[in-house]
């Protein structure tokens, strides 16, 4: 592991291309033996000093954890972040790319829970546990220099979330076939991606099943309440100031916003 001064320095570091909205290099370059333990953490400090801001710890997010987004971004296991309350943004709203250095957007389910998780946990006991899932778009927003980077770099960007969007129609999870939702995902009218759930890890709660047994490695749970963003059903598409996205989520809903 990494000394802890070196996490604060590069705590300080992501930090400030988060808030400048500027790039860095992989953290890496400067620390090749940085591990995946290190990059979360770098996570949990980030966590630490956003609640000492007064922001708020809203949900937690798995990400890279398509097949589609694993070969887009060249890696083969999932990561988790931290989502806080300062990077949601209400449907319709228009969200500014000024504060991002170059977004994408990824139509995922959202899951919130009504009851704690934790440890080894199965499909059905994620399901059990789900209060609803709900149509949700992640802004994603890596800071690194031309999308170089590797698995502990990105968990150190905390899986380079950004903002997130929720909405359309909220669901019963128990009423519903989480493999076969069928996903579109368009620009400026115009279809860019398609996919079904099942793209995640073969079945969306599978990122919980994973994303709690992570947290149980850490000694923590997912407690009750949490909001947690599963995994973009298809690759990210780039977006600019100017664009419109809807993502539309069979019998889910719709979730659409801008960039200016
Ligand atoms: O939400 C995610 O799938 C994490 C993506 C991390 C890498 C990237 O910036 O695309
Ligand atoms: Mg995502």
């Amino acid at each position: 592991m990494l000394d802890t001064s070196i996490i604060q320095k590069l705590t300080d570091r992501v930090l400030h291309a988060q808030d400048s909205a500027t790039t860095m290099t992989k953290l890496t370059d400067e620390y090749p033996s940085m591990s995946i333990a290190d990059g979360y953490a770098v996570q949990d400090e980030l966590r630490r000093r956003w609640i000492a801001r007064g922001d708020r710890c809203v949900g937690l997010k798995a990400g890279l954890t398509s097949k589609a987004k694993m070969l887009q971004m060249g890696v083969d296991v999932p990561s988790f972040g931290i989502l806080m309350a300062s990077f949601a943004r209400p449907e319709n709203s228009a969200i500014d790319t000024r504060e991002l250095v170059h977004p994408r957007v990824e139509a995922e389910i959202a899951f919130v829970m009504k009851d704690e998780l934790k440890g080894e946990v199965s499909i059905e006991q994620v399901i059990a546990a789900t209060d609803y899932i709900i149509p949700a778009v992640e802004v994603i927003d890596s800071r690194y220099e031309k999308f170089k980077f590797d698995l502990a770099s990105v968990i150190a960007d905390n899986g380079s979330s950004a903002r997130f969007v929720a909405g359309g129609r909220p669901r019963d999870p128990r009423e519903m076939d989480l493999r076969t939702i069928g996903v579109v995902i368009e620009k400026n009218g115009e279809i860019m991606a398609l996919g079904a759930s099942a793209a995640v890890l073969n079945h969306p709660a599978k990122a919980i099943v994973m994303l709690v047994k992570h947290l149980a490695e850490r000694g923590e749970v997912l407690p009750a309440g949490s909001y947690v963003m599963t995994g973009g059903i298809t690759e990210a598409i780039p977006v600019t100031a100017g664009d419109s996205i809807t993502a539309r989520f069979q019998d889910m809903g719709s979730v659409s916003f801008r960039f200016i």
